[in-house]
C-alpha cells in the first residue's frame, strides 16, 4: 500500500512507454490488451494469452458487438440510454460542484470521482433495489443510482455527521475509509444473504490500490470457498493516491480472481454500456449460487487523489489529456447523436437540470446545522456501555474546563 503524502516524484513517463499498466491510454480493445498482455506473458500466474478488455461501445462512441456480453443490454431503450447519459452528468456535476465547494471552504475534505462517471453508473444501474452495495469513499455515481440524496454524501466531508444516510435506507453502506476493510463486509453480509435463501445479491466497490490490501484477499477466499453471492468491483484508475499499478501488482487485476477460484473480468470502464452489461452478468451469477466474480473496470482518476493532493507532482499532463479522449461522457453522447437518440432539446434540458441541482447542492450545504458535539456518542451501542459513557463524562468535562464554557456549543 501507499501512505498518504504526495511527495514530490518524478512524473512517471505516460502513453507509449513500456510501462505496462500505465500505457493504455486509447481505450481501445487493442491497446489495452497490448499493454497488459506484456505483464501477463511475463508472469507465471497469469492465464496466457492477451487479456480482455470489454467493450461494447468505442472511444468514438461507435456501437460495436461483444459475443458474450451483448444480450444483457441487446433491449436497451433509447429512453434508458439517455438515462444513463442524464446520470453521468449529473453526477459529474455534483462532484464539481462539490470540489468547488471544498475550494471555498465549505468542505474539509472531496475526493473526485471525475472520470470514473460509466464504471460507477454502469455497474449502479445494473443492481435491484434489494442488493447491498459497499462503497469506498469515491462512489457518487453509485450513490446517485442507489437514490441517495447527493446533499448526503457531503455532510461527512463538511464533518457535520458521522455519516450522513441511513444505509438500510437504499441498501448502499456507508462510505468506508479504511482501504479494502468494506469488502471483508460485503462478503459477510453476502453469506448471510445466502443463509436467508435471498436471491439478492451484494456488490463491493474497491480500487487498485485496495487490491493490495489483505483485506480483500481474504474477502476473495471467504468469498469462493462459501460460494458467497458477491461482486468484486474494482476500479482499476491507475493511481492510488501517488503510487502507479504497476507498483501494486504483476499480474493484470482481474487475473487475480484465477487464484481464488472465480472468474475475472476486464471491461473498459470508460464505457457505461460495458459496465451496465459485465456487472448483470456477474450479479445474475451471484444470484443464480455461481458465487463470486471479480471486474476490473479499466479507467481513469482524471483529478487528483482528494482536494488535498497535487497530482502534477507526480504523473504527466500527457497521461491525463490521453485519457481525456476517451471520456465516458463525450463516448455516450456521440452515440446518442450518432444513432438520432438524443435531440438538441433533450442537452438544453438536462443542462438546465444540472444547473437547477449544482444550486441546490450549495444552498443545502452552505445551510447545514452544526453537530451536538455530544452525537458522536450516539449509535456507538444499541443498548449503552460504561465504557461510553465514561468516555462521555470525560469530554463533558473536557468541555466544560474552557473559559467561555456555557456559552454554546
Ligand atoms: C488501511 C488503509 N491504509 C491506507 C489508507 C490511506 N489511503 C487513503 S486512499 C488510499 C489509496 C487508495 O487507492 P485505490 O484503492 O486505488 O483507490 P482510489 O483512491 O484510487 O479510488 C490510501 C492508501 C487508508 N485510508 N486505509
Ligand atoms: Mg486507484
Amino acid at each position: 500500500m501507499t501512505v498518504e503524502s504526495t511527495a514530490a516524484r518524478k512524473p512517471r513517463r505516460s502513453a507509449g512507454t513500456k510501462s505496462a499498466a500505465s500505457a493504455s491510454t486509447t481505450g481501445t480493445k487493442s491497446a489495452a490488451s497490448r499493454s497488459a498482455g506484456a505483464a501477463a506473458k511475463k508472469s507465471p500466474g497469469a492465464t496466457g494469452g492477451e487479456p480482455e478488455l470489454v467493450q461494447l461501445l468505442t472511444p468514438e462512441g461507435k456501437r460495436v458487438k461483444d459475443a458474450t456480453y451483448d444480450r444483457y443490454v441487446a433491449d436497451i431503450t433509447p429512453e434508458e440510454l439517455r438515462g444513463l447519459y442524464r446520470d453521468m452528468v449529473l453526477s459529474r456535476r455534483f462532484d464539481a460542484e462539490a470540489t468547488s465547494l471544498q475550494r471555498q471552504g465549505e468542505l474539509g475534505l472531496w475526493a473526485s470521482m471525475l472520470g470514473q462517471e460509466a464504471a460507477q453508473i454502469g455497474s449502479g444501474r445494473a443492481t435491484r433495489a434489494d442488493d447491498y452495495v459497499f462503497p469506498t469513499y469515491r462512489e457518487h455515481g453509485v450513490a446517485w443510482c442507489r437514490g441517495v440524496d447527493p446533499t448526503n454524501l457531503l455532510g461527512m466531508f463538511r464533518g457535520v455527521n458521522n455519516g450522513g444516510w441511513d444505509p438500510n435506507g437504499n441498501n448502499f453502506h456507508l462510505y468506508t475509509i479504511v482501504i479494502g476493510s468494506q469488502t471483508l463486509h460485503a462478503t459477510g453480509y453476502a453469506m448471510g444473504v445466502a443463509k436467508d435463501g435471498a436471491d439478492s445479491a451484494v456488490i463491493a466497490y474497491f480500487g487498485d490500490g485496495a487490491s493490495s490490501q489483505g483485506d480483500v484477499m481474504e474477502a476473495f477466499n471467504f468469498g469462493a470457498v462459501y460460494n458467497a453471492p458477491v461482486v468484486f468491483f474494482c476500479q482499476n484508475n491507475q493511481w492510488a493516491i501517488s503510487e502507479p499499478t504497476e507498483r501494486q501488482m504483476r499480474v493484470p487485476l482481474y487475473q487475480r480472481a484465477q487464484g481464488f477460484g472465480f472468474p475475472g473480468v476486464r471491461v473498459d470502464g470508460n464505457d457505461v454500456l460495458a459496465c451496465l452489461a459485465v456487472t448483470k452478468w456477474a450479479l445474475e451469477r451471484a444470484r443464480n449460487g455461481e458465487g463470486p466474480t471479480l471486474l476490473e473496470a479499466y479507467t481513469y482518476r482524471m483529478g487528483a487523489h482528494t482536494t488535498s493532493d497535487d497530482p502534477t507532482k507526480y504523473r504527466a499532463d500527457e497521461e491525463r489529456e490521453a485519457w481525456e479522449a476517451k471520456d465516458p461522457i463525450l463516448r455516450l453522447r456521440a452515440y446518442l447523436e450518432g444513432a438520432n437518440h438524443a435531440d438538441e432539446g433533450f442537452f438544453a434540458e438536462l443542462e438546465a437540470e444540472s444547473e437547477a441541482l449544482g444550486k441546490r447542492v450549495r444552498d443545502v450545504v452552505r445551510a447545514m446545522p452544526d453537530p451536538d458535539n455530544f452525537a458522536i456518542f450516539e449509535n456507538v451501542y444499541a443498548d449503552g456501555h460504561a465504557l461510553v459513557d465514561e468516555e462521555r463524562a470525560q469530554f463533558a468535562a473536557y468541555q466544560a474546563s474552557f473559559a467561555d464554557a456555557g456559552e454554546g456549543k
